[in-house]
Parts: structure tokens; C-alpha cells; sequence
């Protein structure tokens, strides 16, 4: 019997392994690759402490919990203009100098949005239809050349549409970018268990794998050889953003500005929620940490709570946009140090699954536990965490859901919306309505300008100046 099917045994997993005979050399070969790369240990271990005492899990809320302090944006309250103007020189500074890279976590299965594919391949732009992944190489690319610096973009894809996604960059020739500008790297996986803890088997050679969460984006960036290459190219400021959200400002000279002037290891930006059951997390102050609590738990009497203004309690939003120093994700993605190792949550799923018999089961309820760490847990982690408001209109307009709230629909619109407030500020007659919605559609490339005033600056250098109609695109 080989080693690793002993070691299986040895743990009560035996059962990995019970069509192990009947199978070929390779699906052999392959069934034991995905057996070694699984630590029994943890899964025991998890499935003592969140499965079988479910109370333990910690889901980062307490009765300590109060919300946290952030930098106001400049035109709010509390905020201060000159601070702003000298982050912003700051941040562009080390734009200049190529400390910055950019980081795109695109593991995610996309399931509530129903589309097949990687969800970056997603169309977006109301006009063209670019898509997700273009927007963000357009805003990267353009960043790059206004700082002179080559501004190099990693993003996190899962076993499932790894090579999908690289196909879709190669095919459109990764949308201006030199290629290896742009540099892919797959997260790790965790197994799927039953209620004992059992493994579970997606085929007879097969495990129940699934992405780790976008925790497992530091590990990665670590195990990938990402954190050493960016040292090696003198990089020491990781932009981290989620792949669901088309108005992110994938580099931000401000906030990067206030990251380097705090000494922070960890920056993130907030917005105030919409409204009290949005499905963000919320900053957090617990003594002298500071963490997100996720939506799903935080008690539904505090999400609702108002302060003396009537404002919410907890609106401080986490939209996932995140600033990481090198070192410290290298330090928490190797689990060197004390901060060893991000928490896992649990999450209670249907998985198909192979029973004793050897036939396939689709259940009707949830039946298996997987598995997900949450990057923002690594905020009680960091040194001098810093926390920035930013415009939602300018920054957050994320594509969950097929229709209704943070839908394609409510992305587009949002986008609309940005390009019709930029055409008024340089100046153009823009007829909208209400909500700031334009009568015509037209769409801005970010390579023509991806902020108002280089909007502005770029129209004026316009020679023939069309006018915003339905269908025009300034490229
Ligand atoms: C996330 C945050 C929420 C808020 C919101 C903003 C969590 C648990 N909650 O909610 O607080 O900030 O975003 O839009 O994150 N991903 C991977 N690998 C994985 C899992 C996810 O790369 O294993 C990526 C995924 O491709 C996407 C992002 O992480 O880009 C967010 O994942 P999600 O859609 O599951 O997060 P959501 O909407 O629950």
C-alpha cells in the first residue's frame, strides 16, 4: 500500500482511496498528487473546531466591537484638502518610482451571476460591452504610461478557469498590455467535507476540491514565486481589488499617498453603506485592532443601529479594495512570524458526491462543509492598518447578481452615471435625469481619460469634438 494511502487510513480517511484498485495508472497517479497536497491534520482539526463545536467559530463579532476611525474623503466632514493634495503627490511619487503593482483576486465561481465563464470575461461597458478583465488592463494600462512606469498586474484564477482566462488575454492580445506585464497564478484549494469530516469524492479519482477563498490570495502570491519577483523588480506596494467591479480605481495615487504617509502594512477604502442590510463588511475597532465583520455577522438590531446624526452606526462599508505591503503579506502568506495563519470560515454547500457505492449523489440540501479564508482577516494582523472614505460613484459598483441590486444593469447605469458627471465637469451639455443617468449612452475608454480631469484635459485637446450622443465612445 503506498504511503500516502496509509497516512489516509491512519487518519480515518481511508475511504479516499476505496476505488483506488480499479483505477488506471494515471488517474492513480493523479488521485494520490491530490491526496499529498492535503494537510489531515488541519482538516482534522478544523472539523473539531468549526464543524463539531460550531461556537467556536469567530466570526470577528463581539460586544468589544465598535466602529472604526477612517480618513474622511476631502469634501466631507472632518476632511482636510491639503492633506489629500500631499498623499496624492506622495502616492504618485511612488508611482513614478514602480513601487506599485496591481492585484486582481478572479478565483471567485461567480454562481449567483449565472454566467459560464471566469467572471473577468464578463461584458460590462455599456457600449462597447468590454469586459471586465479589458476595463481593468484599459486602467492599468493607462496608469503605466502616465506614471512612465510599467505597472505589473497579477491576478489569482482557480484550477476551474485558469486556463480560460489565459486563453481569453492571449486571444485579445492582453488588451495593450505587453504579456508579461500581466502574470497569473491559480489559488489553493481545500477539500470538501461531510459532517464527521469526511473527505469527499467528486469522482472515483477524483476529490472534492474548491478554491480556499481569497484569503488564500497571500499564500499564493507567496508559493507562486509573485512576493519574490517583486521584490526582485523593487515593488513593495500590492493594489488589491476584486474582480466584480468595473468603476474600481485599480491605482490610486491618494490612497496609495496616505498608505506609505501611515506606514501601513494593510490600507483599505470604505464607503458609507446604502442601507443598513447591504452586503458589505464593516470596519471594526476591537481594542487596538481593527477587522471587518462580515455582513452575514454582524446582528441585525447593531446593522440597523443610528448615531446621534441618524446616520448608521456601522456604515463604514468594506468594498475589498485593499493596499498590502509586500513584507506583510509575504510574512502572513509564508506563516512566518506569529501571525501565522489566517482563520478559516465555514461555508455549508450542496456538493455532488461519489457514495460508498461508487454512485454519484446530487443533493437537495446542503451536505458538505467547505472551507474559505477572507482577506480582510488579515487586518488585526497588520501594523498601522489605515482606513480611507472614497466616492462609491467613483470607486464601487460591483456585478453580483444576474438582475436587480449589483446587477450588470446597476454596473452600466453607474458607469453612465461617471461618464455624464466627467462630460459636465470639462464643461459639456449633458441632458440627464434625476439620478444623473444620461438621455444617450456613450462610453469613455479609460485610455481616454480614467479620472475626471484627465477627461477633461484630454477633450480639451480634442481637435474634433463630437457630441455625446447615443452609441458615441471616446477611445
Ligand atoms: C465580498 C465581501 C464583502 C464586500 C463585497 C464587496 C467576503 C466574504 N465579503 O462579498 O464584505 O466587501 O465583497 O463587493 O469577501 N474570490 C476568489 N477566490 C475565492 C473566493 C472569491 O478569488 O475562493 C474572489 C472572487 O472572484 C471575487 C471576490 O473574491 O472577485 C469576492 O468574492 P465574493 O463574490 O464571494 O464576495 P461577496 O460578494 O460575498
Amino acid at each position: 500500500m503506498s504511503e500516502i494511502r496509509e497516512l489516509y487510513e491512519a487518519n480515518n480517511q481511508g475511504h479516499v482511496f476505496e476505488f483506488y484498485d480499479a483505477l488506471t495508472d494515471a488517474e492513480k497517479t493523479s488521485l494520490e498528487k491530490q491526496a499529498s497536497a492535503i494537510d489531515l491534520d488541519e482538516i482534522a482539526d478544523l472539523t473539531a473546531r468549526l464543524i463539531q463545536t460550531s461556537d467556536c467559530q469567530d466570526s470577528g463579532f463581539s460586544e468589544a466591537v465598535e466602529p472604526a476611525e477612517y480618513i474622511p474623503l476631502e469634501k466631507n466632514e472632518g476632511g482636510d484638502p491639503a492633506r489629500w493634495v500631499e498623499a496624492r503627490a506622495k502616492g504618485e511619487a511612488a508611482l513614478r518610482a514602480g513601487r506599485v503593482a496591481a492585484f486582481t483576486v478572479a478565483g471567485g465561481q461567480g454562481t449567483r451571476l449565472g454566467y459560464n465563464g471566469p467572471k473577468g470575461t464578463f461584458g460590462v461597458s455599456p457600449i462597447l460591452h468590454k469586459s471586465l478583465f479589458q476595463l481593468f488592463a484599459e486602467k492599468i494600462l493607462a496608469s503605466s504610461k502616465i506614471f512612465a512606469r510599467p505597472i505589473p498586474w497579477f491576478i489569482m484564477t482557480s484550477q476551474s478557469n485558469h486556463d480560460d482566462t489565459i486563453t481569453f488575454f492571449e486571444k485579445s492580445d492582453y488588451f495593450g498590455l505587453p504579456s508579461d506585464q500581466v502574470n497569473f497564478f491559480s489559488q489553493g484549494v481545500m477539500p470538501a467535507v461531510d459532517e464527521e469530516g469526511k473527505i469527499l469524492l467528486a469522482e472515483k479519482s477524483q476529490i472534492a476540491l474548491s478554491p480556499d477563498g481569497h484569503g488564500g490570495s497571500l499564500r499564493a502570491l507567496v508559493r507562486s514565486g509573485a512576493t519574490r519577483q517583486m521584490e526582485a523588480d523593487g515593488i513593495d506596494i500590492i493594489s488589491y481589488f476584486q474582480v466584480d467591479n468595473p468603476l474600481v480605481r485599480c491605482i490610486d495615487p491618494a490612497f496609495i499617498g496616505f498608505h506609505l504617509e501611515g506606514n501601513s502594512e494593510l490600507s483599505s477604502k470604505t464607503v458609507s453603506k446604502a442601507y443598513a442590510s447591504e452586503k458589505v463588511g464593516v470596519f471594526c475597532q476591537r481594542g487596538d485592532k481593527t477587522l471587518v465583520v462580515e455582513y452575514s455577522d454582524l446582528p441585525e438590531e447593531l446593522a440597523e443601529a443610528t448615531d446621534t446624526n441618524g446616520e448608521l452606526l456601522y456604515r463604514s462599508g468594506s468594498i475589498a479594495i485593499h493596499l498590502f505591503d509586500r513584507d506583510f503579506v509575504h510574512r502572513l502568506g509564508s506563516g512566518t512570524g506569529e501571525s501565522a495563519q489566517l482563520p478559516f470560515h465555514l461555508a455549508h454547500k450542496k456538493v455532488p458526491f461519489i457514495d460508498s457505492k461508487g454512485k454519484i449523489n446530487a443533493p437537495e440540501a446542503p451536505n458538505a462543509y467547505k472551507f474559505e479564508m477572507f482577506v480582510f482577516d488579515a487586518l488585526p494582523f497588520a501594523n498601522n492598518p489605515i482606513i480611507i472614505e472614497t466616492a462609491r460613484e467613483d470607486d464601487f459598483s460591483p456585478v453580483k447578481n444576474a438582475r436587480g441590486i449589483d446587477s450588470a444593469q446597476t454596473a452600466r447605469d453607474d458607469q453612465l452615471r461617471q461618464f455624464a458627471r466627467w462630460a459636465a465637469g470639462a464643461g459639456i451639455k449633458v441632458e440627464t435625469n434625476d439620478s444623473g443617468l444620461p438621455a444617450a449612452a456613450f462610453e469613455i475608454s479609460p485610455l481616454f481619460g480614467d479620472t475626471a480631469e484627465r477627461f477633461a484635459s484630454s477633450w480639451d485637446a480634442l481637435e474634433n469634438k463630437t457630441e455625446l450622443t447615443e452609441g458615441v465612445v471616446l477611445a
